[in-house]
């Protein structure tokens, strides 16, 4: 899918919705642990009750590894199913990856041809011939971490480098290589007062930013400085979204969770 194509479906939905499918077999309704399957019966649920308000989904691997083959399996089950019945919408593996060129390369191959993802999320630390096997598919989106939502974002990300904050050279940087315009960038919404300067260096590459909901970033700021021209930003809930109730409602109240965000967004996008 192409960044044009996603900006058209944002305005389609009125949403720049990503809903996150972080499951956790603690969290999911009781009943839902009989099913062969629970992992994939749950994600089928919430995409069936939410796919019209949201234009991506974002599971993040680590609640697929943790329950091992199983895991793998109903990851691989979710991203078929969301690339069979709603080909319009934005996938993203979470997966936080990255590691010399010829590993990196396994893990494209892994996520971008095997899974058939549209994206997946890498860490910049390695640089660039760690990055670059993944740009290396053209159709595909690298999403670098930036500015990460978390505390320990502060430990190395705004430490100075070449009198430039970390996550700014990252930016700048990464912006030369090939590809570059299909890069786009992670950035917690719990750094809202930061998006105005990151706009300055990337002014229309896409932002996915975590952190609304369960992490208590502000939906508002985040757009008053980070929306671009091509809107340009993707908000992800996953808590806050997947888990509005524990009971057999819980895809009518995840539904609910996200047409609130998403009349937000329509209000944000028709101002
Ligand atoms: O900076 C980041 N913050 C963050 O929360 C980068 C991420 N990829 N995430 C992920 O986004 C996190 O691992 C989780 O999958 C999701 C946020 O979930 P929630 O706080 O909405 O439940």
């Amino acid at each position: 899918m192409t960044t044009q194509e996603l900006t058209t479906q944002i305005k389609k939905k009125n949403s720049f919705l990503c809903i996150g499918l972080d499951v956790d077999l603690n969290k999911i309704p009781k009943h839902l642990l009989d099913s062969k399957d629970p992992i994939f019966e749950f994600n089928k649920a919430i995409i069936d009750a939410t796919h019209h308000l949201c234009v991506a989904y974002k599971p993040n691997t680590a609640f697929y590894e943790a329950y091992g083959i199983k895991g793998w399996q109903a990851l691989e089950k979710t991203i078929q199913y969301l690339n069979y019945n709603h080909p319009e919408i934005f996938t993203i593996a979470d997966a936080k990856r990255g590691d010399i060129g010829n590993t990196s390369t396994m893990y494209a191959k892994a996520f971008f041809e095997d899974l058939a993802f549209d994206s997946v999320t890498v860490a910049p630390y390695m640089g660039k011939d760690s990055v670059e096997p993944f740009l290396a598919f053209k159709n595909k989106h690298t999403i670098m971490l930036a500015l990460t939502s978390n505390k320990g974002a502060f430990d190395f990300q705004t430490l100075s480098v070449n009198n430039n904050e970390l996550y700014k050279q990252v930016l700048e940087t990464s912006k030369s290589w090939e590809n570059s315009e299909n890069l786009m960038y992670v950035v917690g919404a719990t750094k809202a007062e930061y998006f105005a300067e990151i706009r300055k260096i990337v002014p229309n590459n896409f932002l996915l930013v975590p952190g609304v909901g369960a992490q208590g970033g502000n939906l508002q700021e985040v757009c008053k400085y980070g929306m671009s021209e091509n809107v340009g930003l993707l908000i992800n809930s996953s808590r806050g979204t997947i888990y509005a109730s524990k009971n057999k409602d819980f895809a009518q109240a995840a539904a609910l969770d996200a047409l609130e965000l998403q009349e937000q967004m329509k209000a944000i996008l028709n101002k």
